[in-house]
């Protein structure tokens, strides 16, 4: 099912909670591209311009058509990784 989605998470290293998402992201090999806000600011603002807050972690998930939704929450993150 991951083939069929493009998986971004933003996030920056010394963030625990993102710590949380991307110990899973390894634990579960998923394909998850990571977008450090604070080494991009480009990053940063896709967030923003987004979903209106700067919160870190935050997945966004993009369908093979294209439709875009964007997950906050380390906890639902995790646990939304774990069912694709
Ligand atoms: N409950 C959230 C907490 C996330 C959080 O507090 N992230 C911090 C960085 S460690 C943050 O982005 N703070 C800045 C903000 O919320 O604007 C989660 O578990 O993901």
């Amino acid at each position: 099912m991951t083939g069929q989605l493009k998986l971004s998470l933003y996030e920056y290293p010394s963030c625990p909670f993102c710590g949380l998402v991307l110990r899973a992201i390894d634990a579960l090999g998923a394909d998850v591209e990571l977008r450090d806000v604070m080494a991009d600011s480009d990053y940063l603002r896709e967030l923003v311009e987004a979903t209106g807050r700067q919160t870190v972690p935050c997945l966004r998930i993009e369908s093979d058509t294209g439709e875009v939704e964007w997950m906050h929450e380390s906890r639902d993150i995790v646990a939304y990784l774990q069912t694709i």
